[in-house]
């Protein structure tokens, strides 16, 4: 379709809609189905012309991510573009539902957990601030993996969510990448990120042009060895061997050659001078995985460019600024100097005098680029090389600079800033809770859209009983549209009545859906005991485990047992139901997050960067239960003691746990017949009747031995502050305020105040 002018076409949607229908496939509106219909609407959006970002003579961030959660686009392009409401009742006249529509939407697959979806929220930002920007990352054909449950076991599934028409833009854009001689070549896909009432950037993936689909045989089952055919296939591919570990870095290093290709090849187009490179360019490192695009820039100033060593150093830390969202010893990468040789032999030589300079200014081991044993530290390479170093949230920044990072604080303590996450209030608000938006529209105007600060203006309405009422309706609707959905989805009965608890976030130890399921154990015993549950709960989880990751499987497993016992028992399940929802995703957490009461964001302190759900489910009004960890702290801060529930030890006293190496999981125990009885549970009889003995005692002795995130220090805390909540639940009058008060102080959390501090700091854009 030709493009038009947005204006023009606002008047002319419905006859636009109309013609696309028939030209496309010969029907009226009336007569597509909804997946014709979408492609339909899909062109429509794709074809409004409108304005890009200017960027000529401006400086410009370029967002690396090995991620990009971007979730569905066509409800949030609509959003953006400022004619849903126009579109949604177009179809209504003809019978359609526009929400049907966004259900054909496929939703791509091309990121795993905050990481990407935090980087998602910010392209968003970036636009709709009419900054000039763009990400840039890789093009995964069957991305993360599809989550299906079979025999209570997760089990991964290529994700085919690409289709002939989708959002993605093949350009002419194409460069050639070396690993060593072997050559393979890219080719470039645009993705438009339509800023709200604002302009247009682009996400830039990059695909290989040999990939080939049929390599993936059984599963996520792939030769590991055939990068000319498989560096695109799928977003981290298992990397418990060393061909995965090898390919990880094949494609990591072809984002980054991409990446770097196509940055020089806009200064030289603008006819930029690369020696002021950090001028016209600044390039957001996030998390380690693209790391290498130091070496890489310096690399090419130096070989192709004529630059000498120093100046190209010197113009390419000028212009990397790096993001760091772990303190995860294992999550920071740090990859074998022979594999890189392997890999990137081309590499090696810029890596080592890297390494060199440092090794020549400090003698301190722990900063070191190549360590002693021969592993190249990304991150030290950013931290070196880089003229930022940001944690994204203040606790986790401090931890950064305090504990993990301090050597490196104490070189560079003007390098290192803190940038508490957000999330983007357009998807997170105004798409997935029209109703919640429509009522705060209408009791404060529209001011909050664009500037979060102004839900605060809520808080006069505290004692507002009409409002309050309002509220509270929507969120029985949207718990109504829940369970409906999950009765369709898995199958399973909720009862709307109940207690909406729900953790949703990637499986990890450090997170502790395993001290949740531990709960649900302790209340299940209670009920058979006969002590029944004043407030009856259902307990939602959503969450996908890394294949490699066995123990994090074994939780999903214990869940899921949990599930068949808990539901299926005549007199417990009065009281509970646990639902563990398949493929928990973006357009999941659309769903799950306006339903819910209670967000458990109970990782183990110290643990989690920041965690951006939490943010999530306090705009949609529920009451966060967490740990003093991530950005749970700063939510406190805002909220006040009464208005959220905070469990468990400190990150201070989990830090010395773990520098004394004192905690024993065993002691606890012993100590606590509570403790000893839910973690016996697991290999009971019932336990093991439903499930497999194998996954299940496997997890048993892990939280008897070793239990290495403290599931059990915090357990009788967690049981004592959550039965608390469950208590003040029935207090109505109470919790209508609790939740007044999460929405209206949620406006801190917006990506946009997120952003304009990273461009205040750290880009300076224009
Ligand atoms: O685990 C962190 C979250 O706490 C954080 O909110 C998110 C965005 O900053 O990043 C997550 N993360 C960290 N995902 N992967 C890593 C380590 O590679």
């Amino acid at each position: 379709m030709e493009t038009i002018q947005r204006e023009i076409l606002e008047e002319r949607l419905e006859q636009e809609m109309s013609d696309l229908a028939k030209e496309m496939y010969g029907k009226t509106i009336e007569e597509t189905t909804d997946k014709e219909l979408y492609y339909v609407l899909l062109n429509l959006t794709k074809g409004m012309m409108h304005a890009t970002i200017p960027t000529d003579g401006k400086k410009k961030v370029y967002y690396i991510s090995a991620e990009f959660l971007i979730g569905k686009l066509l409800s949030n392009n609509l959003i953006n573009l400022g004619v849903y409401e126009k579109v949604e009742n177009i179809l209504k006249e003809k019978g359609r539902e526009l929400s049907r529509i966004e259900e054909a939407e496929p939703e791509p697959s091309l990121g795993n957990g905050g990481l990407g979806r935090l980087a998602a929220c910010f392209l968003d930002s970036i636009a709709t601030l009419g900054l000039p920007g763009e990400g840039i990352g890789l093009n995964y054909h069957f991305g993360l993996f599809k989550q299906v449950f079979r025999d209570k076991l997760q089990t991964a599934e290529k994700d085919e969510w690409l289709e002939k028409q989708s959002w993605l833009t093949k350009t002419d854009t194409s460069f050639d990448v070396y690993f060593g001689k072997q050559k393979v070549t890219s080719r470039l896909y645009d993705i438009d990120v339509i800023g709200y009432d604002s302009g247009v950037n682009k996400l830039r993936l990059f695909d290989l042009e040999t990939v080939d689909e049929d390599l993936v045989k059984k599963g996520i089952q792939f030769d590991k060895e055939d990068v000319e055919k498989n560096l695109t296939l799928f977003l981290y591919p298992d990397d418990s061997d060393e061909a995965g570990n090898l390919l990880r870095i094949y494609q990591q290093y072809f984002m980054v050659s991409n990446a770097a290709q196509l940055i020089l090849k806009e200064m030289r187009e603008k006819h930029y001078d690369l020696r002021k490179l950090n001028e016209h360019a600044v390039i957001q490192i996030n998390d380690t995985h693209p790391s290498m695009i130091i070496p890489e820039l310096i690399r090419i100033l130096v070989e192709d460019k004529a630059f000498t060593m120093d100046e190209a150093i010197d113009v390419v830390s000028k212009t990397c600024a790096y993001t760091n969202h772990t303190i995860l010893a294992e999550a920071l990468e740090k990859w074998p100097y022979a594999y890189l040789q392997k890999v990137v032999p081309q590499l090696i030589p810029i890596i080592d005098e890297l390494d060199k300079r440092v090794k020549a200014k400090y003698k301190d081991p722990k900063v070191q680029i190549i360590d002693k044993d021969k592993r190249v530290h990304m991150a030290h390479m950013d931290i070196h090389y880089g003229f930022s170093v940001n944690g994204v949230a203040a606790i986790h920044t401090q931890i950064l600079e305090d504990t993990e990072l301090h050597h490196f604080y104490e070189i560079y303590p003007e390098k290192f800033n803190n940038k508490t996450n957000g999330i983007t209030f357009r998807r997170w608000l105004l798409s997935c809770n029209r109703e919640l938006a429509s009522l705060i529209e209408e009791t404060i105007g529209s001011g909050f859209k664009r500037d979060a600060d102004e839900l605060e203006k809520l808080l006069e309405y505290g004692s507002d009983a009409d409002f309050l009422n309002r509220m509270e309706a929507i969120k029985k609707e949207k718990k109504q549209a829940l369970a409906a959905f999950i009765k369709e989805k898995e199958g399973v009965d909720i009862d709307p009545g109940s207690v909406f608890d729900i953790q949703a976030k990637r499986l990890h130890e450090y997170k502790r859906q395993q001290m949740n399921a531990l709960y649900i154990i302790h209340k299940y015993l209670e009920i058979k005991k006969g002590k029944k549950p004043s407030t009856p709960v259902t307990y939602i989880f959503g969450a996908k485990a890394a294949p490699a990751y066995i123990i994090a499987q074994d939780i999903i497993h214990l869940l899921l047992v949990l599930q068949d016992i808990v539901n299926n028992d005549p007199e417990a399940s009065k009281y509970m139901k646990i639902v563990m929802v398949e493929n928990y995703n973006v357009s999941y957490a659309e769903k799950l997050i306006p339903a819910c009461d209670i967000s458990e964001q109970i990782s183990l302190a110290s643990k989690e960067a920041s965690g951006t759900g939490n943010m999530k489910f306090m705009l949609n009004g529920a009451v966060t239960l967490g740990t003093a960890d991530g950005a749970n702290v700063e939510i406190h801060d805002l909220v006040g003691d009464d208005n959220i529930y905070i469990f468990g030890r400190d990150s201070e006293t989990v830090i010395d746990h773990y520098e004394k190496a004192d905690y024993v999981s065993k002691d606890y125990y012993e100590k606590s017949p509570v403790i000893k009885e839910a973690v016996d549970f697991i290999i009971g009889k019932q336990a093991m009747k439903s499930g497999h003995k194998e996954n299940l005692e496997r997890l048993y002795k892990e939280l008897l031995n070793k239990d290495w995130f403290m599931t059990l220090l915090d357990l009788e805390d967690y049981i004592a502050v959550k039965d608390k909540m469950l208590e003040d639940y029935r207090d109505r009058e109470k919790w209508k305020k609790m939740m007044l008060v999460n929405i209206a102080k949620a406006g801190f959390f917006s990506s946009d105040r997120t952003i304009r501090e990273y461009n205040r700091d750290i880009w300076k854009l224009n």
